[in-house]
């Protein structure tokens, strides 16, 4: 028996067989590994693989068209040749039809760790090289986000990922302000994956040091218990109007730097102006919005002016209505104390919300795939797709364009679960209805494959071999299969070349290359960045054999908020001034009353009202990535006795409606329903529920789901018309026990099936 290396988005482990079951451990050399590597084993033996290749029957039998029956239809299992015959000859028709900007390959989703075989990569390569597709840009994880801070702070990765390092942290922060807190449930992913989990350590050292954590959260488990941090539960989506009044105690007391705000920012009369007029930003004004009382915010105030003070905004933060303006105020509120670019100083967005933030760059780069260019030049904003399939031709605003839908007839998925991550899933379910073509490669029935009219059946990263590694990650990984493909599955990259060869592209994709010489091709970058810088540069044979290779890492200095803060001159930030925007020019220019030109207090549209009291917290899940193997042992373990996802509600929220802790509840709003398990608990705040995301969707004829997914009940709308991102963290719902007895939750069992 031998171990094998391998890697997941959420740890590197080690695999062996053991008398018929995979045995899989961290690896050896990760100080806190995560418990989600439990889920594994069961992705290859699970009943919810898909087994061969499947095609839904009204598409099959009718053709293609827009069709209701999607979600409800049944599915015929058919040879593959037949099958990629018949979609060539789908893609072609759409194409000479239609145009190339008809067939949509957004296609966002995590997918699975491992350079070569990225599912989204491998179709954005089959797409463009076959005509070109319309693409997404932005993520459901930072939509916001990463249209804003090019604006006000510069380049994303440089003054996110890699400017405030946890070693920065373990050593110099007094006071961390943690906006949405830094839940170790999140840092323990990192897409490409993490050989060491180093946040718990890291806040660790920072406490025994002396350093005080306070959480800004509705949630207390969003800081780890060893932080013993001061706990300040606020109302949710009101945490700017709490930045607004700490700048404004701060500046009331004369303690901001003000030469600071001169020297390296730009936007601060604007910024002043709003803080001072009418209604005053004081903290008894933040106290009537965020529930946190004045002297509490004017005490904190006091403590954040004294000391290294880093303030942290979570990315979940930026995930709701205005979601760009917590990232925008937070990194003011940083500037105002005059702490930008200090040594765990300043202001961190991202920090804590995923594992490949707060780590320095490896000396070397890893092996990845180019991108081929699109020659289609159309977009649309990742989280508008129902917008666009439901609204073709429709004019719309994104980031100071005037900008209009294109009609979609054909989308292509590969590694992705819409029906897990875009919001209103029954909105979402009519406008799929409108394709023509809905074609999946995943190697499991989600809801989504259960949409499509294709479903391709993929092999995971167990089945078959490639490259793990992150740019932020030192160990680069030969992740060996560890299983023959399960079924009929077949590798994306291998439906894919078998697909370009049909449309008379073959070569064009493939280049001639197996995968195994692919992974020979990409790896020869490093090896040859190694040897130029001195270090040792085994062959790609040595590196595979040997399993792992230990790369480089590049300096922790702090970098481009460091080097501006020392020279903002000969170091500008990649803003349009080079400076730090606490005001913005170019927002305000864009009129935009959801955005304008400095961070602002808005009120948001949804919000609890007397018929839905209570804000819903549809975060990240605890037990797995996403929804990726929501059938594994760790996931499924930790849900409710009938197989419900848990909802956690505060005891007075409990009592006012007969709520007992394990009764089946059901949360609701206009949008829909969804059933769910109650846990009693006072670690959220009262007038909060928490259902975090990614069980499957699993729907009764009416949409309600009996599995708990609350995306059937968040809201479909851009956080602003500056960034359009995803406002699916926050929503207002009812919470009631079961009327009646919980259907059997069946979310992991495969659609009805038979042959063609
Ligand atoms: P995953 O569950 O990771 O979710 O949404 P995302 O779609 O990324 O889906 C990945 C899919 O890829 C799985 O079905 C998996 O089986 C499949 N897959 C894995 N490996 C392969 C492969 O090699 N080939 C193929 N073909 N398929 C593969 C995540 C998204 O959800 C994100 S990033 C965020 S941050 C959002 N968060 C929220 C939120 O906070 N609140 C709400 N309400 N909604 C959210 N949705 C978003």
């Amino acid at each position: 028996m031998t171990d094998l290396t391998h890697s997941s988005h959420w740890g590197v482990f080690r695999a062996r067989w053991d008398d018929g079951d995979l045995q899989v451990r961290p690896h050896p050399g990760d100080p806190d590994p995560s418990p989600v590597l439990g889920n594994i084993p069961a992705a290859l033996t699970h009943p919810a693989r898909v087994a061969a290749p499947s095609v839904r029957r009204g598409w099959w039998e009718d053709g293609p068209g827009p069709d209701d029956r999607r979600g409800h239809d049944d599915y015929l299992e058919v040879g593959w040749d037949e099958l990629l015959d018949r979609l060539a000859a789908e893609l072609t028709r759409v194409r000479e039809t239609h145009g190339d900007a008809a067939v949509y390959g957004g296609s966002y989703g995590w997918a699975s760790a491992g350079r070569f075989h990225h599912a989204q990569g491998q179709l954005h390569r089959f797409l463009a090289v076959t005509g070109g597709y319309t693409r997404s840009v932005n993520t459901y994880s930072g939509g916001a986000a990463e249209v804003l801070i090019p604006h006000v702070l510069g380049g994303f990765d440089a003054v996110t990922r890699y400017a405030v390092s946890w070693d920065s942290v373990a050593a110099h922060t007094d006071t961390v302000l943690a906006f949405g807190g830094m839940a170790l449930k999140n840092s323990t992913v990192a897409a490409g994956g993490v050989s060491r989990h180093v946040e718990r350590g890291a806040m660790g050292a920072a406490k025994a040091r002396g350093a005080r954590f306070v959480l800004v959260s509705p949630l207390r488990p969003d800081l780890p218990d060893e932080v013993d941090a001061q706990w300040l539960p606020i109302e949710p989506g009101t945490d700017t109007a709490l930045m607004l009044a700490l700048m404004h105690t701060v500046v009331a007391a004369g303690g901001h730097d003000r030469e600071f705000l001169r020297t390296h920012c730009v936007g601060w009369p604007e910024l002043e102006r709003y803080l001072f007029a009418g209604p005053v930003k004081d903290a008894d004004w933040a106290a009537g919005i965020t529930g946190i009382d004045a002297a509490t915010i004017r005490e904190l105030a006091g403590r954040i002016g004294t000391g290294r003070t880093l303030v942290t905004v979570a990315q979940s933060l930026q995930r709701s209505e205005h979601g760009e303006q917590p990232v925008w105020a937070g990194a003011a509120l940083a500037a105002v104390l005059g702490q930008v670019g200090l040594p765990g100083g300043g202001f961190c967005y991202g920090l804590g919300s995923l594992g490949h933030y707060g780590r320095v760059r490896n000396a070397v780069p890893v092996p990845t795939m180019t991108r081929t260019p699109n020659p289609v030049g159309e977009f649309i904003p990742v989280a508008r797709v129902a917008d666009m399939l439901l609204h073709p031709g429709e004019a719309y605003e994104y980031n100071g364009e005037h900008r209009v839908y294109p009609h979609v007839r054909l989308a292509y998925w590969l590694g992705g679960n819409p029906f897990h991550h875009h919001q209103d899933l029954n909105r979402l379910r009519r406008a799929v209805a409108r394709l023509d073509t809905f074609v999946v490669h995943d190697p499991v029935w989600t809801a989504t494959a259960r949409h499509a009219d294709v479903v391709l059946p993929s092999t995971t990263t167990l089945e078959r071999e490639d490259i793990g590694a992150s740019g932020s990650d030192p160990l680069l990984v030969a992740m060996k299969p560890l299983s023959p493909p399960r079924g009929q599955a077949r590798d994306d990259y291998e439906i894919l070349s078998a697909l370009a060869g049909r449309l008379g592209h073959g070569d064009a994709f493939t280049h001639g290359r197996t995968t195994r010489e692919w992974l020979e091709h990409l790896y020869l970058r490093t090896q040859k960045a190694l040897a130029d810088r001195g270090h040792p540069a085994p062959d790609f044979d040595e590196f595979w054999e040997a399993g792992e290779l230990e790369l480089p890492s590049g300096p922790d200095d702090g970098g481009v908020l460091a080097k501006f803060r020392a020279d903002p001159v000969g170091h500008p930030l990649a803003t349009p001034s080079g400076k730090v925007e606490v005001g913005s020019s170019t927002i305000a220019g864009f009129g935009y009353d959801d955005c304008p030109g400095h961070p602002a207090w808005l009120e948001p549209i949804e919000r609890p009202d007397a018929r839905h009291p209570l804000w819903m917290v549809a975060n990240q899940p605890a037990t797995r990535l996403h929804s990726q193997l929501d059938f594994g042992a760790h996931s499924a373990g930790a849900k409710g006795a009938g197989g419900q996802e848990i909802v956690r509600v505060h005891p007075v929220d409990a009592a006012a409606r007969g709520i007992a802790d394990g009764d089946v509840v059901r949360l609701h709003n206009d949008r829909g329903a969804a059933l769910a398990q109650a846990r009693v608990t006072d670690e959220v705040r009262a007038g909060v529920v928490q259902l975090p995301t990614g069980a499957w969707w699993d729907p009764e004829p009416d949409g309600t789901c009996r599995h708990g997914n609350p995306n059937v009940l968040t809201r479909d709308a851009g956080t602003s018309r500056l960034s359009q991102g995803c406002s699916g963290q926050l929503s207002a719902v009812e919470l009631e026990r079961c009327p009646h007895t919980a259907p059997t939750v069946r979310a992991h069992e495969p659609p009805p099936l038979s042959p063609v």
